[in-house]
């Protein structure tokens, strides 16, 4: 097993701790060290702070890859990464958004079930756990957060993909994730799926409108119009229930009402069903800009207010 910092060219000042692994041990969630490893593939956890006082600046999040199948969420999130990374020097827009915050990007919550899309099966969702007394395999993990868990558009059928596991915190993963945006505090918070080209915010659970609920959309707002600017792809904004389904333990709802993240979003990135999760590569790159260009106009607004 190997790790070290990431070799992206960075300006004097700005610190980027990242870890890579490669090796051969199973799974392993140390989100407390903040890296986790795993077999062949080498992924980054990264923590992007600038200056000197780090403490006094608002804390951000960002996670990919909570559900395995949908792809061009890590590809985006580390897309965006390297960029804040590699334009730090050069672009005062970037300069001036990384220094907003200190930044924890995670680019594949569900290890386990990322690499099973790459050897076995494209279209697994869940995590990899084994279900007591199931032949069926794996949990939802964005519904097994302990927020109102399990309560609505949620399974207690193990073999449902939008099974919510045997308790809430069931998956090391979640947990993992948990325990560290509350350990740490966040200002933002955004969890990035595929697909439907949606910004959303609380609640999933209800209807009901959350107190911020004006705040926050005015952030998705704002986050939708730069998106839009880029390549004229067009993105629906609103609550996670009003917009797409009622969801109950998922993680924007978790964050924002468990650990007061004010700005909790759920992202639906690219496309709107032409090819769903199997989106092409050519996409990628464009999906990374116009997400970046959401991500830059959000954090200024989630500074601010
Ligand atoms: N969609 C999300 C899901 O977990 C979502 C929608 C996002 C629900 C955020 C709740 C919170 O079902 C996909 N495609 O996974
Ligand atoms: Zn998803």
């Amino acid at each position: 097993m190997q790790s070290g910092a990431a070799d992206s060219p960075r300006a004097p000042g700005l610190t980027s701790e990242c870890c890579s692994f490669r090796g051969s041990q199973p799974f392993r969630w140390e989100l407390s060290r903040f890296c986790f490893s795993f077999s062949t593939l080498r992924l980054n956890n990264c923590k992007i702070s600038s200056g000197s006082s780090n403490a006094d600046k608002p804390n951000f999040f960002i996670e990919g890859g909570i559900h395995s199948r949908e792809w061009i969420s890590p590809a985006t999130v580390i897309y965006m990464t390297g960029q804040m990374l590699s334009q730090y020097k050069t672009n005062k827009t970037f300069s001036e958004f990384v220094d907003k915050f200190n930044w924890y990007i995670v680019p594949v919550v569900n290890v386990d079930g990322y690499v099973f899309t790459w050897t076995t099966d494209r279209k697994w969702r869940k995590t990899r756990s084994k279900n007591k007394d199931s032949k069926c395999i794996g949990v939802d993990p964005n519904r097994n957060w302990d927020v109102h868990w399990c309560e609505a558009g949620a399974s207690k059928d193990p073999c449902s993909d939008s099974y919510c596991g045997p308790s809430a915190f069931s998956e090391s993963e979640v947990k993992g994730v948990a325990d560290f945006v509350q350990k740490v505090g966040m200002k933002g918070f955004i969890d990035f799926h595929s697909f439907s080209q949606l910004w959303m915010s609380p609640w999933g659970y209800t209807k009901k409108l959350p107190d911020d609920y004006k705040a926050q959309i005015k952030g998705s707002e704002l986050a939708v119009k730069a998106l839009e600017s880029v390549h004229g792809t067009k993105y629906q904004y609103g609550t996670i229930a009003n917009i797409i389904y009622v969801a109950s333990g998922s993680s924007a709802d978790w964050t924002y009402g468990e650990a007061k993240v004010k700005y909790s979003y759920g992202v639906e990135l690219r496309d709107t069903g032409k090819h769903g999760f199997i989106l092409p590569p050519e996409q990628i790159i464009p999906s990374g800009e116009e997400t970046l260009a959401a991500l830059i106009a959000l954090a200024n607004y989630v500074y601010d207010n």
